[in-house]
């Protein structure tokens, strides 16, 4: 990074219509908070940006929904967020929001600059109108029959049913979501980001320029310049956004997606009178984290953005993550499909470090990856409880024990030692290698590692033996124990912050700066402070515990999949007449033989006492139901089930378990009284 003299990390700025959850964890703000702490532990000058992404759509949905303005929406969720991040330790230097006076201010000068100086190009088309609610919808807002699988919930933009990327033109009936509507098409104009101009620009910028960024990254740019850019357009119709600033666009936004980005300078700006100096200098590093459904935003349309407004810098790398999933099913928010980080830490109170970790062991840096509970169960009790925290333990135990918390002098050094002192210095050139690849899976394992060594050190050496024979030796041995796990205090704190202060309390130091790492840390006499625990067992019942949540939600999720049957067509007043449904009383009941399903009931129904074999017996044994109410149709034509002649028929209905109930009359009447 030599010809750089600052870096600016920018963070995918959340949707706030929802809280935060593992997987935006996992994919931008952990490692994005890994690699600015490390930079800042260099002593390097960093920024790191985030902030909430308060436009679009789906906010203006859940607006809808809610019959509330999208701003409680966003204030709803950015202060969520906001506070999530800051639980576990995100350390943004500002986290803003898109809907703020400065950022609609940029964001609406950005554009103008663009259109003045001709970079845009103007464009109608038909677009879908619902003429009842006075608005153009948004693809978003259009609901219609896929035309790939036939899903009848598929979107203006995409069926989620079968995947397929669709045009609101390409559904079969679309309806509008506000009213129900068959909306019309109507002309409208929007401006265009003629992003065909760029594509040789951005082949030479990327595809020969930067060839270092991640395979799956430079894989999705290629595959985009490959199949050939089209004018994109950058506006929108709709209320809620940065309002289009030109004459005669009233009513129409900027598109969410060219906000966003802006975003990332609005709250420098916020931050910094200096902010022109991370955004406009050459020698500033700008770094995008973001997840891989994003790629194209950072890499294709914002840089083509940037270069049109011509003052700006361009990202030098874009370092985006696969996806997270969830015990093997992809992570929704809709679906309740999620771990959500504010409830983690109800059950996980001070257990941020722990999520950190895993997170960051198992991260999707190369291919989506799987959170299961079993494994964050796992990774804690084997690794953090049963490694790290057993060799702090004891190295800092022990030199209570023997020598009243005080680091002891060191002694002759054995060819063993010296190697395990050497071992030191090359793990922490193993994990700053890896950080600066983005590799922070690796990188942890090589904090680990130096965590194994010391464990496998103590118990090579067993000092606990030694100390009857040969303290000096013993004094020797704590003393390199104690320098691994100073070490660890802070070669570990860009990945368990929280963790490594709790280290370094233990161990009675300030923070150990980057470059002074490696070797002597701690000086014989210093006196380290009472052990305690770094990390604690995860027991069977906790993760049970969060997997049995999970199982509700599958089993939520599934009954409301349970389909409702289509609306049957009319009939008359005359037709509904025609049926006699009364109040009867079963009086018995019993299966009707070499059947599963049917019962034969002898029912009261105020006319007379009659059969009716009835499909309930998976759900009710005849003792259940004797004696009980039920709605009977009398007038139905006899029919033979099973060589039972069965007159008539009783109401059912499905429960949400999809169990058969009966459906009655609120209190007990009479059998025999008509039911209309
Ligand atoms: N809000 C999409 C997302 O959360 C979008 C990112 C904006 S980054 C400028 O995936
Ligand atoms: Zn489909």
């Amino acid at each position: 990074m030599s010809e750089f003299k600052r870096t600016l990390v920018t963070t995918a700025l959340p949707y706030a219509n929802g809280p935060v959850h593992i997987g935006h964890l996992a994919g931008v703000y952990v490692p994005a908070d890994i690699y600015v702490r490390y930079l800042r532990a260099r002593g390097e000058d960093v920024l790191m940006i985030g902030g909430s992404d308060e436009h679009g759509v789906p906010i203006t949905i859940k607006a809808q929904k809610e019959g509330v303005s999208p701003q409680v929406i966003v204030d709803r969720y950015h202060s969520i967020i906001k506070k999530s991040f800051e639980d576990f330790g995100i350390s943004f230097d500002v986290y803003s929001r898109t809907s703020s006076k400065l950022h609609h201010e940029l964001a609406s000068e950005f554009f103008r600059k663009l259109y003045d100086d001709g970079k845009f190009i103007e464009r109608s088309s038909m677009q879908f109108y619902d003429e009842k609610a006075g608005q153009f919808l948004a693809d978003r807002y259009i609901i219609g029959t896929c035309p790939h699988c036939g899903s009848d919930r598929a979107y203006g933009d995409q069926c989620e049913a079968c995947g397929t990327s669709l045009n609101a033109t390409d559904l079969i009936n679309p309806v509008s979501a506000i009213t129900g509507n068959k909306p019309e098409l109507r002309e409208t104009k929007h401006w265009y980001l003629p992003l065909d101009r760029y594509e040789s620009w951005l082949r030479e910028w990327i595809l020969d320029g930067h060839k270092e960024w991640k395979s799956n990254v430079y894989g999705q740019c290629k595959s985009w310049l490959d199949s050939g850019l089209q004018p994109r357009a950058v506006t929108r119709d709709l209320d809620w956004g940065v309002p289009v600033p030109i004459e005669g666009a009233e009513g129409k936004v900027l598109y969410v997606w060219f906000d966003a980005p802006i975003g990332y300078i609005s709250a420098t700006k916020e931050l910094t009178p200096d902010w022109e100096k991370y955004w406009k200098d050459k020698s500033t590093r700008m770094i995008h984290f973001i997840g891989k459904d994003n790629i194209v935003f950072h890499c294709i349309i914002f840089p083509s953005m940037l270069k049109a407004e011509g003052s700006y810098i361009l990202p030098d790398n874009v370092p985006a993550n696969e996806f997270l999933n969830l015990e093997g099913d992809k992570i929704s928010t809709s679906r309740n499909w999620a771990v959500w980080l504010h409830e983690y830490l109800e059950d996980f109170k001070d257990k941020q470090d722990v999520l950190r970790y895993v997170l960051t062991a198992n991260a999707p840096e190369t291919k989506d990856n799987d959170f299961t509970w079993k494994d964050f169960q796992a990774r804690n009790n084997n690794e953090l409880v049963a490694i790290y925290g057993n060799f702090v333990n004891r190295a800092i135990v022990l030199t209570h024990k023997y020598f009243d918390g005080i680091v002891p002098v060191r002694g002759e050094l054995t060819e063993y030692d010296v190697q395990v002192l050497e071992e030191i210095p090359a793990i922490i050139k193993k994990v700053e290698d890896n950080l600066e690849y983005f590799h922070f899976r690796e990188a942890l394992k090589e904090c680990m590692n130096l965590a194994r060594l010391g464990n496998k050190y103590l118990a090579d050496t067993e000092p606990w033996k030694l100390i009857k024979t040969d303290v000096e030796r013993v004094k020797t041995i704590l003393n390199i124990s104690l320098q691994i796990a100073a070490n660890l205090s802070s070669l570990t704190e860009p990945f368990m912050p929280f963790s490594a202060e709790k280290l370094r309390r233990f161990l009675n130091i300030a923070p150990i700066a980057w470059d002074e790492m490696g070797g002597n840390v701690l000086q014989a006499g210093h006196k380290i402070s009472e052990a305690g625990l770094l990390f604690d067992k995860i027991e069977d019942d906790e993760i049970n515990k969060q997997i049995d949540k999970l199982q509700a939600t599958k089993k939520a999720n599934e009954l409301n999949n349970i389909k409702v049957a289509d609306a049957k067509s009319d009939i008359n007043f005359e037709e509904f007449q025609k049926l006699d449904i009364r109040a009867g009383k079963i009086i018995a009941a019993e299966k009707v033989a070499k059947t599963k399903k049917l019962l034969k009931l002898t029912i009261d129904t105020g006319i007379d006492k009659r059969t009716v074999v009835s499909g309930i017996a998976e759900y009710y044994t005849p003792e259940d139901v004797v004696g009980k109410q039920v709605s009977i149709v009398v007038n139905l034509a006899p029919k033979e089930l099973k060589g039972i002649m069965s007159q008539g028929m009783i109401l059912m209905a499905e429960d949400s378990d999809g169990k058969l109930v009966f459906v009655v009359p609120e209190k007990a009447v009479k059998a025999g009284s008509e039911i209309r």
